[in-house]
């Protein structure tokens, strides 16, 4: 029996690039302040929620001389929400630099989310058990959950786990709902003069968590990678048959930064983008209508094949759903302990929210099939959130295709052929083999978090920035949380949370899939961009992405 693959044998001996500043020694650091910062928005409402934690500068690091020794400390460490390529090599630079800081420090993984320091549960790691996971893809080494943070009870209960095993800072690894957790924790421990620091890294193959100072969160890279080679491969096989219309809906709950980037390397026939959608205030008709009129032309070309890409949010994004959702969400929270409805069958169900819907977003409910309307009444995350993942919008949308294009055949203005094959993907790419960009990239984040608490920062985001730049020229330092922060309503009451980090219609990526779009609906330009490459010249194993290629030239042009 094998008990490693061939490529994990030889990837446990990768060792991830560091940036110079860091490559010098977690002992050899100098740290330089920035300005003050302050909330992206309802500043005066985060300033009075995070009293002690707002408005911190923002800070870099320097490789010093002079040499700092550290007393030996006690760190934790919890991987937060959906799986992302790295998340174990970001423990394992934690886990480097605390050990390069003073070798008798420990380093304890919280089981299974922040679920885990609340409760306890966790394991001390070893060198055998870091080594175990060097770059490999997963979360397995200590698993994740969704526990949002936040009452007192959750925080005392904290603490105590803490105190208990003498643990004076916490890394949390996460998205913009668990950085959100961060930062609350991490203003509750100043509070309560609990004398533990917390930093967050930023972590989410949706690739939202972004700003001027974190120009990619880890995972994105690998991710949507993979999402490539799966497409480009389809791409193939629908070029190669020519019978079948792919409709692949793309991981990336609200933001479309995952569709456009894997557009932008494989170059389909039809991306939608949900920030457009929005923006454009487009219906679900006027979507099904541009759909199935690129479909038409392409069948008048002969063409009875193509692939459509669907963001997994889009469904959110258009405003008459998204109306009508924000009110089913108020809904829904007040009906959460109601026996009566939480007893009924699914077509009493939907009387009784259509019941409670004005009557216009009971209309918007009403016209969709029941699958769907079955769908937006699963339950929210504990953030909040619908669960976009298991909403099939792109087997509605192959429903109305269809019979958009009956009626068009009908008119006499369709006279293809329509056959479909509908996609989802997203868990294929959430635990792949990190690229050498997020194996050197998340290194750097968990080295960097231990250099933020060793300089006494809470409240802070690892930050790596220059990520088109080779990893020595890349610039290590720290975000404050607060100076990402606004005020949303999440289960039916305003709460603070992370922004997230929208696709940019006046972008340069949008502007490049814009660009080409029209000529890519009709003549195949396909792209097929194959597997990740783990070894070989640099030309391939070392590209970024689309995405930080053209924000980073962008920025360069504007300075
Ligand atoms: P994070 O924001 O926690 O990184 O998770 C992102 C994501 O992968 C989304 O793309 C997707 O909608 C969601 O997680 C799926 O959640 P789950 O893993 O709970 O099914």
């Amino acid at each position: 029996m094998k008990e490693l693959s061939a490529l994990q044998i030889e990837r446990l001996k990768y060792q991830p690039k560091l940036p110079a500043s860091l490559a010098g020694g977690i002992n050899n650091l100098s740290m330089v302040e920035g300005n003050k910062t302050q909330a992206v928005k309802d500043c005066e409402q985060i300033e009075e929620l995070f009293k002690n934690t707002y408005g911190k500068p923002v800070v870099t690091f320097k490789t010093t001389s002079s040499t700092q020794n550290s007393e030996a400390r006690n760190i934790g460490v919890i991987l937060s929400g959906g799986q992302a390529p790295g998340g174990h090599n970001v423990i394992a630079g934690l886990y480097d630099a605390l050990k390069q800081s003073n070798p008798n420090s420990k380093l304890y993984g919280f089981l299974g989310g922040p679920s885990g320091i609340i409760e306890g549960q966790y394991i001390e790691f070893t060198p055998e058990k870091i080594n175990a996971y060097r770059n490999t893809g997963g979360f397995d080494i200590i698993g994740s959950g969704r526990t949002k943070l936040e009452t007192e009870e959750q925080f005392q209960k904290t603490l105590q786990v803490c105190k208990n095993l003498n643990i004076t800072g916490v890394v949390i690894i996460g998205g913009d709902d668990s950085n959100t957790n961060a930062a609350m924790l991490a203003e509750w421990f100043v509070k309560n003069n609990a004398g533990i620091q917390v930093i967050g890294c930023p972590k989410t193959i949706d690739g939202d968590l972004k700003n001027d100072q974190i120009e990619i969160s880890f995972g994105f890279d690998t991710a949507t990678k993979t999402y490539a080679e799966l497409i480009g491969n389809i791409l193939r096989d629908a070029n190669s048959a020519k019978k079948y219309w792919h409709f692949i809906k793309l991981m990336g709950r609200s933001a479309t930064h995952v569709g456009l980037e894997v557009a932008l390397q494989t170059q389909p026939n039809i991306t939608l983008i949900s920030e457009e959608v929005e923006e454009r205030k487009m219906s679900l008709k006027q979507i099904v209508d541009y759909m199935s009129g690129i479909i038409a032309k392409r069948a008048e070309m002969g063409k009875n094949f193509g692939i459509a890409l669907i963001p997994e949010g889009l469904i959110e994004f258009i405003p008459e759903v998204k109306a009508m959702i924000a009110n089913l969400n108020d809904i829904l929270a007040e009906l959460e302990n109601d026996a009566v409805y939480t007893s009924s069958d699914d077509n009493a169900k939907f009387t009784i929210i259509k019941g409670k819907l004005n009557a216009q977003d009971a209309a918007v409910y009403d016209s969709l099939p029941a699958m769907i309307k079955k769908q937006l009444l699963m339950d929210r995350d504990p953030h909040g959130n619908v669960q976009v993942s298991k909403i099939e919008t792109e087997k509605l949308l192959i429903e109305m295709v269809s019979a958009k294009l009956a009626e068009m055949k009908k008119a006499g203005t369709y006279t293809g052929k329509f056959s479909s094959q509908c996609h989802f993907f997203g868990y294929e790419g959430r635990c792949a083999f990190p690229s050498n960009f997020d194996a050197d990239y998340c290194y750097s984040l968990g080295f960097n978090a231990y250099a933020l608490m060793k300089f006494g920062l809470t409240g802070y985001l690892s930050s790596v920035k220059n990520l088109s730049a080779p990893a020595s020229e890349w610039v290590a330092g720290g975000v404050p949380l607060t100076m990402m922060m606004n005020m949303e309503k999440r289960h039916g009451a305003f709460k603070p949370v992370i922004k997230k980090a929208l696709v940019e219609l006046n972008g340069p990526v949008f502007k490049e899939l814009e660009r080409n779009r029209e000529d890519w609906a009709l003549n195949d330009r396909y792209i097929f961009p194959g597997s990740i490459q783990y070894f070989g010249p640099s030309s391939v194993c070392d590209i970024t992405t689309e995405t930080l290629k053209l924000e980073n030239a962008a920025k360069l042009t504007a300075v």
